[in-house]
């Protein structure tokens, strides 16, 4: 079978202005941090939609783009969802996770309580499509490097409602079944992660992390 191609709408630009371009995204993704106290001031849902479309633009195994993505901006659908992840991550907190866990999340300051997803204006909510599904036969379709290809386009996102002046917090209540449940996604799709969007509160503080320098994380060979 014939594939068609087109000529790549590529914009190349001085090393110069790459350098610069380079050091200023640097420094633009280095200011976001996870914010876990949101304003509840509302956010226009064409940003958010439009940093979803970015999410969109990610690359993905086979380009399948294995990936869905639920905005909830619903009051009750927030509280039903809220209500439900905090009754998994208390079981987490108290029972589940090791102490060795419980230790290393102390400097963050998280508990069970998640009054953030019901404060922000937005969850977003990705989930993976373990595989396709046919709109014209309703025949499954193999999907391949989901995980790869999804946290690739949550990446996306999160850098897209960053630039666009937006705080956010990627949420992972354990165990997730219940997202899919509440929003009645089908069968192929697996709740991956939960975002939660919107201004930080007045005031918000966040724990005084370093990241790792060059030498940490980079080797050249
Ligand atoms: N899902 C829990 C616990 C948690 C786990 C890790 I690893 C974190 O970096 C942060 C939190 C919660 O959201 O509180």
């Amino acid at each position: 079978m014939d594939h068609p191609f087109v000529d790549l709408d590529f914009h190349e630009v001085p090393v110069e202005e790459m350098l610069r371009r380079s050091q200023e995204f640097h420094d633009e993704m280095s200011r976001r941090r996870s914010v876990r106290q949101f304003a509840a001031r509302p956010v226009p849902q064409d940003v958010v939609e439009r940093a979803v479309m970015t999410a969109g633009t990610a690359p993905s195994g086979a380009h399948k783009q294995p990936w869905s993505f639920v905005l909830v901006g619903d009051p009750d659908v927030k509280r039903r969802i809220r209500e439900a992840a905090e009754r998994e991550e208390k079981e987490s907190y108290e029972h589940r996770m090791p102490p060795a866990w419980i230790e290393d999340l102390e400097p963050l300051g998280t508990d069970w309580h998640k009054p953030y997803l019901t404060i922000c204006p937005w969850l977003v909510v990705v989930f993976q499509q373990t595989y396709g599904v046919d709109p014209a036969s309703g025949g499954k379709r193999k999907h391949y490097y989901v995980q790869e290809s999804v946290g690739i386009s949550v990446g996306f996102l999160l850098a897209a409602l960053h630039h666009a002046g937006l705080a956010t917090l990627t949420h992972t209540p354990s165990p997730m079944g219940f997202l899919g449940e509440v929003l009645e996604r089908p069968e192929n799709e697996r709740a991956y992660m939960l975002i939660a969007v919107g201004y930080p509160e007045v005031g918000c503080r966040v724990p005084d992390l370093q990241r790792k320098p060059p030498k940490a994380i980079l080797s050249v060979v």
